[in-house]
């Protein structure tokens, strides 16, 4: 069993040594190797022997994802690149990507950290894990790959796409874990139902689940339909990929890989701390990275920090599942808004899918939301009256929860687009107009 016992389990106090030493070193190697950190830091007047406690880390200026696109590709590299034998890039949606490297050490660690979020999720090495995620620039698929291979289990990296043919290696592997993000997990059990094949003819019985929000009522339908138990697992291309944080089977919380990456969280638009439990945005400070050492990165994404121990062992601080990233927010007629928000009202409700998809404009002055939603049952639609009730009764859901008015149009079963990385929920169509 991959559990490093005397890291995972150690007080808060050897935890907090370690990661000052080690802060201070990345503070250290930054100024010396990354010319726009020599920069930075410069300006703002901070020096390793500045940082005499954690708390001085509030000193250094953060890092954003803008830093990352305006010294592409290789810029905030602080190893040449003889040393970095990876590159991963995150697919950005607008503009050039964010391209990260990896020396042989900072590969090393990955597997490290993954294998041990794994094992804490509860996969062994008699498991049988089909890799969902698609290989390539992504990082998902490597990262969980060379940790499980680490745990001992057997991997099929199948990548993702091609569903029939991966149902096919579930049921002939007698595949037990499935790695996959939540849509395609879903996805992936609807094309599952619709074959010929009984869903007794599938062994999975544990989900590695991660690289998007998933909601506690999508969990439960995943878990329902395949009849597995789903963990999360957080992480992101320019800290690592996968291997940040994870959650262990208890499921309170994802357990941070404390002693190589540095968690804050703080207030998004004035960067302040947040006092411990409350919500803000997830600053993170890599420790030992060698290939891109990030000092404070602005991850965008939403979530609070729990230091109690876990009822697991393990001590390392757990964050809250992502409640979404600040800049997913919808600002709709003023009304902050989070897709997430919005598939809970939707999957608490039987007769429609949790296929969904959101389309904002801008109509005159006013911001307009649209809901899109699946039928479970198609043959509803040659009923008028029905559809009007039902569409009633969305919007009065979503009116009495979030407090705003939105029109619901409901579409056949099968219209909205499956995805089998990312589920891309919202079309913000108001740029366009603007
Ligand atoms: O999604 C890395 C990853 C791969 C994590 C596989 C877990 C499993 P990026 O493509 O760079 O990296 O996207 C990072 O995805 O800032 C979050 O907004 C979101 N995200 C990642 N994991 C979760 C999660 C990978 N468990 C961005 N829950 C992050 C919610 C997540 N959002």
């Amino acid at each position: 069993m991959f559990f490093q016992k005397d890291i995972e389990t150690m007080s808060r106090k050897q935890i907090e040594e370690i990661q000052l030493e080690r802060l201070k070193w990345t503070v250290d190697y930054c100024y010396k190797n990354v010319p726009f950190y020599t920069k930075k830091l410069d300006e703002a007047g901070v020096t390793a022997d500045k940082i005499k406690s954690l708390d001085d880390i509030k000193y250094i200026p953060p890092t954003t994802k803008a830093d990352l696109r305006d010294n592409y590709p290789f810029g905030l590299f602080a190893k040449p690149m003889k040393e970095i034998v990876r590159i991963h890039a995150s697919s950005g949606t607008t503009g050039k990507p964010t391209v990260v490297g990896y020396t042989k050490h900072d590969l090393d660690i990955w597997s490290d950290c993954m294998a041990r979020l794994c094992t804490a999720a509860g996969a062994t090495s008699d498991d049988i894990v089909q890799i969902s995620f698609g290989y390539g620039m992504f990082t998902g698929a490597l990262g969980l790959h060379y940790g499980l291979e680490k745990i001992g289990a057997t991997v099929i990296p199948n990548s993702s796409g091609n569903t029939e043919k991966a149902l096919m290696y579930m049921r002939d592997f007698g595949t037990t874990t499935l790695v996959a993000t939540p849509s395609y997990a879903l996805y992936m059990c609807e094309t599952a139902k619709s074959l010929e094949y009984p869903m007794s003819d599938y062994k999975l019985r544990l989900g590695l689940f991660g690289s998007e929000g998933c909601t506690p009522e999508m969990r439960t339908q995943i878990e329902n339909g395949w009849g597995l138990f789903a963990t999360d697992n957080y992480g992101m291309s320019e800290l690592m990929g996968p291997g940040v944080s994870g959650e262990c089977i208890e499921r309170c919380g994802l357990h941070f890989n404390e002693d190589y990456f540095l968690p804050e969280i703080v207030d998004p638009d004035t960067l302040e701390a947040r006092p411990e439990g409350e919500y803000g945005e997830l600053l993170v400070t890599t420790l030992t990275k060698e290939g891109i050492p990030l000092l404070r990165y602005r991850t965008r994404d939403i979530t609070k920090l729990n230091y109690e121990p876990c009822k697991c062992g393990r001590t390392h601080v757990r964050m809250e599942k992502v409640q979404g990233r600040s800049d997913d927010m919808l600002k709709i007629r003023g009304v902050n808004i989070f897709p997430s928000q919005i598939e809970s009202v939707l999957i608490g409700m039987d007769q429609v899918s949790p296929h969904y998809q959101l389309v904002v404009r801008r109509e005159g002055f006013a911001d307009t939301l649209e809901v899109q939603v699946e039928l479970v049952d198609s043959s509803l639609l040659d009923s008028y009256g029905k559809i009007q009730e039902l569409q009633k009764k969305i919007s009065k859901r979503i009116q009495t929860v979030l407090g705003i008015q939105c029109k619901i149009n409901i579409v056949e079963h099968g219209t909205i687009e499956r995805f089998v990385g990312k589920a891309k929920r919202v079309i913000d169509l108001r740029k366009e107009n603007k």
